[in-house]
């Protein structure tokens, strides 16, 4: 792929609002971009996912810029790329820091798009030409205002949603959404709060027609969610469990879980994700894609892998609105009717904004062969 430097930003970017989940408020958004060049300057973008604090994985925006300067991108040097493909080998034995990895890897994904001038959801043998998405909504201060959030959100067209819930934020706020909403799709998303003690209180979901409960129990867990799955009639869909294909296997082998959520970064990348795909729509289970809150450049690599047929549950990739003031990327992200119209330009097909991109730089760092 010729490459001829690699470009590490680290970025800060003021949230529209805070985004709180059973681990915590998120007011800033603090991720690194990466920008890898080849020799006749066209450039690939990427962005990690990992946040400031181990809180949702163990990596975090500083974790991740160690393990790229000193591992990742100096074997990126010392092997030529040809194809995108071919980086989750010549990363694997670096073991985990799958956010870190699918930085690099996702940046490369577009390089080759563009080299090739096609976009990147064809390259990768995506078909649809349209998404389906819904939102996720965070923790709120009052039941008063989650329902008039939810109006607002149904009202805009989103084809589901998803509100966070925790110990002492959970069966009351539900039944409250549903008693005003009835019919919409809805379902919740633990982030890890629960343990098979609360088997009784989560089995009390199931009178609420939940399309399914995401991660209730341990962010590393497989068996319990098997146990637990056994007692519900709600699908369990797991989000941090599921770190790879292997994961993905043992967890459907086990019953843990009836629908997954696919996020490129925590799976370590494009490749990855796509391997979990196919396993997923081969054993029949529905996969949709998971957001972390992307500026926009994350955002585009979402919308190219859910163009994939197995991706039929609408995922959380909303609007940039929905987080930014101004995203990076030109377009921004629009959704109507609850659908994303993929751009059918190369590569990922957003222009990411230079002068934008710089306002939110704090810092960066080239790295050439
Ligand atoms: O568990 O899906 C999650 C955001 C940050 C960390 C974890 C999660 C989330 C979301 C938001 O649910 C999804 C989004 O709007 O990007
Ligand atoms: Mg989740």
């Amino acid at each position: 792929m010729q490459l001829h430097s690699i470009t590490l930003r680290a970025m800060s970017m003021r949230m529209k609002s805070p985004f709180t989940t059973s681990f915590g408020t998120q007011w800033d958004k603090h991720f690194i971009l990466v920008e890898v060049r080849d020799k006749d300057g066209r450039s690939g973008w990427g962005e990690s996912v990992a946040m400031k604090e181990p809180f949702y994985n163990e990596e975090t925006v500083g974790t991740n810029w160690l393990i790229m300067k000193e591992f990742l991108i100096p074997l990126l040097w010392q092997k030529p790329v040809s194809h995108p493909q071919e980086v989750s080998s010549i990363f694997s034995h670096i073991r985990r820091n799958n956010m870190a990895k699918s930085a690099l890897e996702g940046a490369l994904w577009d390089l080759y798009a563009k080299q090739q001038n096609l976009p990147l959801y064809r390259v990768l043998g995506g078909e649809r030409t349209e998404i389906q998405v819904g939102i996720s909504i965070g923790i709120q201060d009052s039941v008063s205002k989650l329902l008039s959030l939810i109006e607002r959100y149904v009202t805009e067209g989103y084809r589901r949603i998803k509100i966070k819930i925790k110990p002492g934020w959970d069966l009351d706020v539900v039944a409250a959404v549903r008693n005003r909403f009835p019919d919409i799709s809805l379902m919740v998303d633990a982030n890890s709060a629960y343990t098979l003690d609360d088997i009784d209180h989560l089995a009390e979901l199931d009178q609420f027609n939940l399309m399914m409960i995401e991660q209730p129990l341990a962010h590393d867990d497989i068996i319990d969610h098997a146990a637990l799955q056994k007692k519900l009639r709600t699908p369990i869909c797991l989000d941090e469990s599921i770190h790879s294909l292997e994961d993905a296997r043992k967890a459907v082998a086990l019953g843990s879980c009836r629908i997954i959520n696919i996020k490129i970064g925590r799976v370590g990348g494009l490749a990855e994700a796509r391997k979990i795909h196919d396993f997923c729509l081969q054993k029949g289970l529905p996969v949709w894609c998971g957001g972390m809150l992307e500026s926009g450049i994350g955002r585009a690599h979402n919308i190219a892998i859910t163009t994939l047929p197995g991706f039929t549950l609408p995922g959380d990739t909303a609007a940039s609105s929905r987080y930014w003031e101004k995203d990076l990327i030109e377009p921004e992200v629009t959704v109507e009717n609850g659908l994303i119209r993929v751009p059918e330009r190369p590569g990922l097909g957003y222009e990411p904004v230079r002068e934008r991109i710089d306002e939110f730089t704090m810092y960066s760092e080239t790295f050439r062969p």
